[in-house]
């Protein structure tokens, strides 16, 4: 046996290949299931216990020599086929007119350019599950046990748990952050939400929203106006207006609805304001104490706002999109509009 392994050993300090298939004849000859070395290691159980020792030494290094020359040899030969692939290549050709590019979704864009928007003035980007347990998506924010959001009739409930719900908001991510992170908190949550609906021109058990939150000492409503005032004219042009109207959530306090001034007919009255001149766009508000205190942040020492828009609603406006369930069709003909954006 021992004879049989120099001797291998020897072919393989010797051996030399011109070619890839030549090197791959070698590797199967030798080290495949079946090949010499491997059934060298079958005879092995058979050698006499003295022998064990030199005779397993000596083919460990046969196997190690032979696998280590295959491989160098294959780098070799596949680094210099792929130059030769690559000098081939004539990089003057034009594009093949077939291939066409794909193009974002428009819902992304729109959630691309509010990002955009928000980032310029110092917010970050959060995101999180969307399986969320009540206390995240209800109770910190301080819906309480009996309010209609909470019915099964308006969330979607995962499986019986009455603890577990898709959520229903993004703003459930930022009671995380609030949570796990000292004030300043300046940041907005994009994501996908649920809601028990029924399918129409207007609404959909699944929407985008994004939620933004800014806790600090001393932030005002002076600071969430300024705020929203500036996202609105960078979003839809710098003639932009927005009124503000007083309104009610459960975790704001006081809390706003937001109208620009109807980008289409520029505030003389359409079909899309409803000859209002004016079309609502998000709700916002003071953060309640309450829910600073629920995720343990002093609410003497530290207020903020909040505010929360959707993004189908944002995109409807500015590409008068008619009806939501496009967003969801993915029918190409609709999104291929939006390739050149
Ligand atoms: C709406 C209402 C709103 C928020 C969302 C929020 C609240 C807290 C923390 C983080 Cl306490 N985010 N979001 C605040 C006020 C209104 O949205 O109807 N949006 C379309």
């Amino acid at each position: 046996m021992l004879e049989k392994i120099n001797n291998l050993l020897q072919q393989v300090e010797e051996f030399s290949v011109s070619n890839k298939e030549e090197l791959e004849g070698y590797r199967i000859k030798w080290l495949s299931k079946k090949g010499e070395i491997t059934s060298l290691f079958d005879d092995f159980k058979s050698v006499a216990p003295d022998l064990k020792r030199e005779v397993g030494q000596r083919l460990n290094e046969l196997k190690t020599k032979a696998q280590n020359k295959i491989n160098e040899l294959k780098e070799k030969y596949e680094s210099t086929a792929d130059n030769a692939n690559a000098q081939q290549q004539d990089l003057t050709l034009p594009g093949d007119p077939s291939i066409q590019f794909g193009s974002r979704h428009p819902l992304s864009l729109v959630k691309n350019q509010i990002i955009e928007v928000f980032s310029r003035i110092g917010f970050t980007v959060s995101e999180g599950r969307e399986i969320e347990d009540d206390w995240h998506n209800f109770s910190a924010l301080n819906t309480p046990e009996n309010h209609p959001a909470r019915d099964m009739q308006d969330t979607f409930y995962v499986e019986t748990n009455p603890d577990i719900v898709l959520r229903t908001q993004t703003s459930s991510v930022q009671v995380h952050i609030m949570e796990n992170q000292k004030p300043p908190i300046r940041t907005i949550s994009p994501g996908r939400v649920y809601r028990n609906e029924a399918i129409s021109a207007r609404a959909h058990c699944q929407f985008h929203q994004v939620e933004g939150l800014y806790i600090d000492e001393q932030v005002s409503f002076a600071d969430l106006k300024q705020t929203l005032n500036f996202f609105a004219k960078e979003l839809f042009g710098t003639e932009t207006k927005i009124r503000m109207r007083p309104s009610y959530f459960p975790f704001t306090e006081p809390s706003a609805e937001v109208d620009i001034s109807c980008t289409i007919c520029k505030g003389e009255g359409c079909n899309v304001c409803k000859h209002t001149g004016w079309v609502e766009i998000l709700g916002c508000g003071m953060v309640d104490p309450q829910v600073l205190e629920n995720c343990k942040i002093d609410s003497k020492k530290y207020s903020g706002f909040a505010f929360g828009m959707g993004i189908e609603r944002i995109t409807m406006l500015k590409y008068r999109v008619k009806d939501l369930r496009l967003f969801f069709e993915n029918d190409v003909r609709f999104l291929k509009q939006f390739s050149a954006e």
